[in-house]
C-alpha cells in the first residue's frame, strides 16, 4: 500500500493521476497548506523541503519501505513499478522524456511563478505578465504538437501526458485566458480529463 500526502495542487495532481492511472493502490492523506500541515515535524521527516506531494510505499524496491518526494520522481516511480506509460524502446523514450521535462520543469514551475507574482504583497503586473506570456508560449507550442499527434509524445498516453495534464488542469482553473484559442490542446485536455482514472484523481 502507498500513502500519498497531497492537496489539490498541480504537483500533487501529477502524483495522484500517476497512481490512479498505473493502478497502484494508495491512501490519500490530505495536507492543508493553509494550516501549515506541511511544516509539522512529522511531515518534515518525510520531506525536509516542506513540499507536497510525498509518497510512502510500504512495499518499495526489494520489499523495503520507500519515502519519495518530487511529483515527477513519483510519476516515474509509478510508471516503472507498474510497467505502464514509459516506453522501453530506445527511439521512443527520449522523445517522451523531452515532453515530460517540458511539462514538469517548464510549465508547472511557470504556473507557480505567475501565481506567486499575482499573490505577492506588492504585486508587480509587468513581471506577472512576462511569466504569463512565457507560459502561454509553451502552451502554444503544445497546441501545434497536438495538431500532429493524438498525445503529447505520439499515439499513446505516456508519463508526458500525465505531467502536462496536471499543469493544464491547474491553468484551466486559475488562468483560463492563457489557454484560449488553442483547440488542439483543448481537445487533448478534455480527452485526458475524461479518463476514469483522471476523474478519480481530480476529486479532492
Ligand atoms: N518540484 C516539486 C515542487 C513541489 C511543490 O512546489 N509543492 C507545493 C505545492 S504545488 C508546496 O508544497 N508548497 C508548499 C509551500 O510553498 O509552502 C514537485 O514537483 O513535487
Amino acid at each position: 500500500m502507498i500513502d500519498l500526502y497531497a492537496a489539490a495542487t498541480s504537483n500533487s495532481v501529477r502524483a495522484r493521476i500517476a497512481l490512479e492511472e498505473c493502478g497502484l493502490p494508495y491512501k490519500l492523506n490530505r495536507i492543508d497548506l493553509t494550516k501549515g500541515e506541511h511544516k509539522t515535524p512529522q511531515f518534515l521527516a518525510l520531506n525536509p523541503n516542506a513540499q507536497i506531494p510525498v509518497i510512502v510505499d510500504s512495499d518499495g524496491p526489494g520489499g523495503k519501505p520507500l519515502t519519495l518526494a518530487q511529483s515527477t520522481a513519483i510519476l516515474l516511480y509509478a510508471a516503472e513499478k507498474s510497467g505502464k506509460f514509459l516506453p522501453k524502446d530506445a527511439a521512443a523514450r527520449p522523445r517522451v522524456l523531452q515532453a515530460l521535462m517540458n511539462a514538469s520543469t517548464d510549465i508547472t514551475p511557470l504556473f507557480g511563478t505567475v501565481n506567486a507574482c499575482l499573490r505577492a504583497k506588492e504585486p508587480h503586473a509587468p513581471t506577472a505578465q512576462m511569466f504569463k506570456d512565457r507560459l502561454r508560449a509553451f502552451f502554444k507550442v503544445w497546441d501545434e504538437q497536438l495538431a500532429k499527434t493524438r498525445y503529447a509524445a505520439g499515439d499513446e498516453v505516456t508519463v508526458a501526458d500525465i505531467s502536462l495534464l496536471a499543469g493544464w488542469w491547474r491553468t484551466k482553473g486559475a488562468l483560463p485566458e492563457l489557454l484560449e484559442g488553442l483547440p488542439n490542446l483543448a481537445r487533448w485536455g478534455e480527452e485526458m480529463q475524461a479518463r476514469p482514472a483522471v476523474q478519480r484523481a481530480l476529486k479532492f
